[in-house]
């Protein structure tokens, strides 16, 4: 039997945790490690990667598909020098119910006011706060791909009123949605935004000043929360801090930085109405994407056209 085309795994996972989902996964293929610098990777067909490094397409002169360790590609569109290849992306169903998961803890959080709770905990002052139900706010998504679909429909179940924003239209039972066109009018409904954006030429810097300002004031919260699990490039943190001690926002929960991990210094460490998660919104299974890859190497083996390409003139 003739051996099948090996795969590089350049991802930026722990070791062990990659040498463990690699038991049981490529069965029949050579399995070469970019971080094993003499490694002849001159065989490889299939790559990992995460923020590959910058010599692996030297290395790797031979790859012909490309799979991206995460959701988000915008890291592996920058690499300088990145061949002209098929990009797959990692779609999976834990990954996305473990985002859905963060977004409406998020959201719960704010509408049950857990940090003020923690803080009056911290200082054993009993006082009962208000406690508007869901109904009463609107959660705003922006971004209804995979992730952003899968949470508006959670965010509803849990009895918020649910719209959302995305490049193009979309029609999503009991979701009233906005293309791109619509953000005004979108914003001004919006009592908890959530971001779930890749990070293109078009979204850097999107969640800034400006944006802040269009959304509703006055709601059941009484001011306006923003949420962020996409990536950090798209939000401009000194204009967070500026909303948020001015009154404009009421309160924030961020998975994602401008910089990770963010500087100790970072004002957003201790700021009141403010929680902040490690890049942890949710992480890949590595196991999950080799099962994933898997699949679509055989796709591509047999002649069949992959799965969950990435657009590169989109940049997602
Ligand atoms: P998808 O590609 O499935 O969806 C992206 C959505 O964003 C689409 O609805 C798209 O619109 C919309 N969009 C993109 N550009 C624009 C724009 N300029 N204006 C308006 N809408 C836009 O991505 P996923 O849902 O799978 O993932 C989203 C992002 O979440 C990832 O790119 C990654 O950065 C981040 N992520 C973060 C994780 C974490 O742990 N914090 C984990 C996993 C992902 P349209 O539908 O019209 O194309
Ligand atoms: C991803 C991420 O893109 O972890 O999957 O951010």
């Amino acid at each position: 039997m003739s051996e099948k085309a090996s795969v590089v795994i350049d991802l930026k996972f722990e070791p062990e945790d990659v040498a463990r989902a690699l038991a049981g996964s490529f069965e029949g293929r050579k399995v070469l490690l970019a971080s094993d610098k003499s490694a002849d990777l001159s065989g490889a067909r299939y790559a990992f990667l995460w923020k590959p490094d910058l010599d692996l397409f030297e290395r790797a002169p031979n790859l012909e598909v490309l799979f991206s360790g995460g959701a988000g590609v915008d890291a592996i569109l920058a690499v300088p020098g990145l061949p002209d290849l098929p990009i797959v992306r990692f779609v999976d169903e834990s990954l996305t119910t473990r985002m859905s998961e963060w977004v409406v803890l998020q959201c719960l959080s704010h509408l049950r006011q857990a940090p003020a709770y923690m803080r009056q905990q911290a200082s054993r002052t009993w006082r009962e706060l208000s406690q508007p139900e869901a109904k009463e706010l609107t959660v705003g998504v922006m971004g209804l791909g995979i992730l952003g679909q899968d949470a508006v429909r959670k965010l509803k179940v849990m009895g918020f009123d649910v719209i959302g924003w995305s490049r193009t239209a979309k029609t999503i039972d009991g979701i009233e949605t906005f293309d791109a066109a619509g953000l005004d009018d979108f914003l001004g409904r919006t009592d908890i935004l959530v971001g779930l954006l890749p990070l293109t030429d078009d979204t850097r810097g999107i969640f800034d000043a400006s944006l802040f300002s269009r959304l509703r004031q006055g709601g059941a919260l009484g001011r306006p929360i923003f949420i962020n699990a996409g990536r950090g490039g798209s939000q401009v943190e000194a204009d967070i801090v500026a909303a948020l001690d001015k009154g404009v926002l009421g309160g924030a929960s961020l998975d994602v930085f401008e910089v990770e991990p963010l500087a100790a210094t970072s004002p957003l460490w201790g700021m009141d109405n403010v929680i902040l998660t490690a890049h942890a919104a949710a992480a890949s299974d590595i196991r999950s994407l080799f099962a994933n890859a898997e699949k679509q190497i055989e796709r591509w083996e047999q002649g069949e056209p992959l799965q969950h390409l990435v657009d590169k003139v989109r940049g997602y």
